[in-house]
């Protein structure tokens, strides 16, 4: 039957493959070379839709090529399956999040099942199940015992809506990363991992990522560790022993600094504060305290601060500097005050110009006065008003002035990070517990390895679980009240639960020995596949999930568990599903069922629609999609393959050259492009090569020939990785029993890749009058002499003189004639 229904092709290769499990990756074997293929996990909210359907189409593309090469794959799947959603659904529905999450995870599987990428479904993990958190726990205890994880009490992102305190990478221009609230600031105790450690050899190891990650997602990891280079200079403050350090980036416009600010909600405020005018500091510190993060950080708000009633002294020239506060001071960066250069820094010159503070203009750059424009110059230029180092560039002037510092001990070269340790502990239920016991007696005290995993307590659900700002778990006492593992005396758990980004950020080694029980992970097991050959995922998560798993690897490498530093060697980050041009949203009414695709469709019409239509690193707008085409596409390859007379294993060879031809350059190209990720060129070469041999079948050799046995076969294979039930459909009628993945790549003849002839253009005055097929060695006299014997060429040049001809053997001949 040559009718090609791919809803009914794509049922029964589901139930083929279920029973087969051809995707298995095997532990043992280590004959064939090994690829690690993984795709971020999905978090279970809902049913899947067109962008899983887009990150995991594209993530099956390297992995169904290596599974066609014979390679032993690891293709994993498994669930980020704590979080909020789960949590904010249980008290909707008086149930606990555990149901949610499971159901929703059921429902994702199904669909998985039936979008078919090429998983390997021995190994699926779910974040939420204790056998996976226990060792979540375990590493906590580990980063502990190293002193990576500990707890401090400090300003912290709060979101109100979700109650509870957000990391800075949870924080996007002032919001909730989640739920989109403004977040405020509180102090609170809370739990950190000390990823700023680790700031150097995150920035450092990048090195390794040149050229294989995508140079956007390098890039926001570099700003946002944000290394800079400068000088610390201490000031002494009249009237205090200590004197107070200023981080600079420019110490070579010291001369120019005429005042100082210090952060209006740094402890270091309050303490220098002179009690006349603690009045008007702490009115206008309550005021700070109540505005946001994106407020603060506003360059166009108008500058606010007071005076704080001292001096301090400037170290190079004795000059009294007031000494203000402010919110353009940031309290946790460098020191919490700064030396203000309003001539050279735009902030500073604004608030100058705001309170009336003298501007010094230190470095002469031919641009106007900043205290007249309003407009600071913070360019290079030669140095003016600054003493030793007058006449000198800023290059110069900075390690000269770094240098005379030093000497005198009031200053030294300094490195910054924007980068802050990672706040990990959150006020929720629904998440890994934080195994740390707090005494009376002893403290902090870790639960024993032997105790884990601390489970979340039962009973709770519902109405429990609402946020209050303090963690649910502390309703549950029978949980809460311990004996101290250490004296035994009484004891109570830590209330809090993990950021999901703990669980995330080492499920990958997991994947490699899902089962084991001697750890996290078998070390053997990693040592052998990781890291990680392909990881595909979205560019959301450019800065959060792969700087946390980077520094958890490094983190790893230091304790000897592995012996690479960086996780994932390449990187890629699809697009989006758009439609008519905009984010699908229900308020838009533009949504895009998958569901509702696949039933009209079929998985493979879906797939191949998302494959190609950009390179995948593009968004793809669904409205210029065509389902049809790439069906009717589908069509042509499945009656190819059932037209096929020439028996399995025929000799290709005897069949016809020009399709043979054809093949090869399709084999040839398809390979270095699904090498290269551009999947859309290589389903277009695919298509190409329908077309010949169709055109071979009607019009040429025939159904008979081997050659077209040949390239039916290749096609088969080729579009496996992109379509793969109706690949696996037409392998079958070419006569296969075994799948199609098991085929193994074909290779291309080289002989068949040289090409016989090659088109020259040839031109008269730069203008192009005719194409010549040419043999690929022509010389150029031959070459030469073909052009000018061309009938087009003459009727051309209409009988004028030929003044020169220059000539480019195979593909350009130029004719100038003479005027
Ligand atoms: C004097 C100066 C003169 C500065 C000049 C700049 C230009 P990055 O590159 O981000 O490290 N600064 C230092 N600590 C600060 C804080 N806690 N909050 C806000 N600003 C702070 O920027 C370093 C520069 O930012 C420092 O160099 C300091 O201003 C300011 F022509 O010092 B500079
Ligand atoms: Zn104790």
């Amino acid at each position: 039957d040559e009718h090609y229904d791919p809803r009914a092709v794509q049922d029964k290769w589901q139930a083929r493959w279920a029973e087969l499990d051809p995707f298995e990756a095997d532990e043992k074997d280590t004959a064939h070379e090994r690829r690690y293929a993984l795709d971020m996990f999905p978090y279970p909210s809902g049913d899947l839709h067109m962008g899983h359907a887009e990150a995991f189409g594209i993530g099956d593309v390297p992995a169904r090529y290596w599974f066609q090469r014979g390679y032993n794959v690891l293709h994993p799947i498994g669930w980020d399956s704590f979080g909020l959603p789960a949590e904010n659904a249980a008290i909707k529905r008086d149930s606990h999040p555990a149901e949610w999450t499971y159901a929703n995870i059921d429902t994702q599987a199904a669909s998985f099942r039936r979008y078919a990428p090429s998983f390997d479904w021995t190994r699926r993990l779910h974040t939420s199940d204790p056998e996976y958190y226990k060792w979540t726990q375990w590493l906590f205890l580990r980063f502990y015992e190293r002193g990576l994880a500990y707890r401090k009490g400090g300003h912290v992102n709060w979101c109100p809506k979700d109650q509870t305190v957000l990391a800075n990478e949870q924080v996007v221009g002032g919001h909730c990363e989640r739920c989109g609230a403004l977040v405020e600031k509180r102090v609170l105790t809370q739990w950190y991992f000390k990823i700023t450690e680790y700031a150097d050899r995150l920035l450092d190891d990048m090195a390794q990522l040149e050229g294989k990650w995508p140079e956007r997602v390098l890039l926001m990891q570099r700003n946002w560790i944000g290394r800079s280079t400068g000088a610390d200079v201490d000031f002494v403050i009249e009237g205090r022993d200590e004197p107070v350090t200023v981080y600079t980036t420019r110490p070579d416009t010291l001369y120019g600094a005429t005042f100082m600010v210090v952060a209006a909600d740094a402890a270091l405020a309050e303490e220098i504060c002179h009690p006349d005018h603690r009045a008007a500091f702490e009115a206008y510190r309550d005021e700070v305290s109540r505005e946001s993060e994106i407020e603060r950080l506003s360059s166009e708000r108008e500058k606010t601060g007071v005076f704080l009633g001292r001096y301090a002294v400037n170290p190079v020239n004795g000059e009294r500097l007031p000494v203000w506060a402010s919110d353009y001071v940031l309290a946790e960066y460098g020191h919490g005050a700064i030396m203000a250069v309003p001539a050279h820094d735009q902030r500073d010159l604004d608030f100058a110009l705001k309170f009336g503070l003298p501007v010094r203009v230190v470095v002469e750059t031919g641009l106007a006065d900043p205290a007249e424009t309003g407009v600071a110059t913070p360019g290079d230029g030669a140095i003016v008003n600054s003493g030793p180092i007058d006449g000198l560039t800023k290059a110069d002037g900075i390690s000269r002035i770094t240098g005379i510092l030093a000497e005198r001990g009031t200053g030294r070269a300094s490195v910054n990070f924007r980068l802050r340790d990672w706040l990990v502990s959150r006020q929720r239920f629904w998440g890994c517990p934080i195994p740390i016991v707090h005494c009376e007696s002893c403290g902090e005290v870790p639960v024993p390895d032997d105790q884990l995993p601390v489970r979340l307590p039962e009973g709770l659900r519902g109405a429990d679980l609402a946020p209050k700002g303090t963690s649910p778990l502390a309703a549950a006492s029978d949980w809460v009240n311990v004996e101290c593992p250490k004296c035994g005396g009484p004891a109570t758990r830590d209330t809090d639960t993990m950021d999901t980004f703990v669980d995330s950020s080492w499920y990958y080694y997991r994947y490699c020995s899902p089962g084991y029980e001697g750890g996290p992970f078998d070390v053997e097991q990693v040592r052998r596949w990781m890291p990680v050959d392909q990881y595909t995922g979205g560019v959301e998560h450019a800065i959060l999930h792969l700087l946390y798993s980077r520094f958890f690897t490094k983190v790893l490498y230091d304790m000897g568990m592995v012996d690479f530093t960086e996780p994932f060697t390449r990187l890629l980050n699809q697009g989006q599903v758009i439609n008519q041009g905009k984010a699908m949203s229900k308020s838009l009414g533009n949504g895009v069922d998958l569901g509702e695709q696949i039933a009209d469709f079929g998985v493979d019409v879906v797939r191949l629609a998302i494959l190609f239509s950009g390179p995948p690193e593009d968004d793809i707008d669904w409205a210029d999609v065509s389902p049809h085409g790439m069906s009717k596409f589908l069509s042509r390859v499945h009656r190819i393959a059932s037209e096929v007379t020439s028996a399995p294993g025929a000799d290709a060879a005897t069949g016809d050259t020009a399709l043979r031809r054809a093949t090869a350059r399709t084999v040839d190209e398809a390979t270095t492009l699904v090498e290269t990720q551009r999947f859309n060129v290589a389903i277009a070469r695919i298509m190409e090569l329908v077309t010949a041999t169709r055109k071979a079948i009607d019009s040429g050799p025939g159904a008979a020939d081997p050659a077209v046995r040949e390239a039916a076969e290749t096609i088969a294979i080729l579009l496996s990785l992109f379509a793969p039930y109706t690949a696996d459909e037409a392998w079958s009628l070419l006569g296969s029993t075994a799948p199609v993945i098991k085929a193994g790549w074909p290779t291309a003849d080289p002989a068949l890749l040289v090409e016989d002839s090659v088109t020259c253009v040839v031109q008269i005055a730069g203008k192009v009058r005719d194409r010549l097929e040419v043999p690929p060695g022509i010389t150029a006299e031959a070459l030469e002499r073909q052009a000018l014997a061309s009938p087009k060429i003459q009727a051309a040049l209409a009988g004028a003189d030929v003044a020169k001809t220059i000539v480019r053997p195979p593909k350009i001949v130029n004719i100038v004639p003479a005027r």
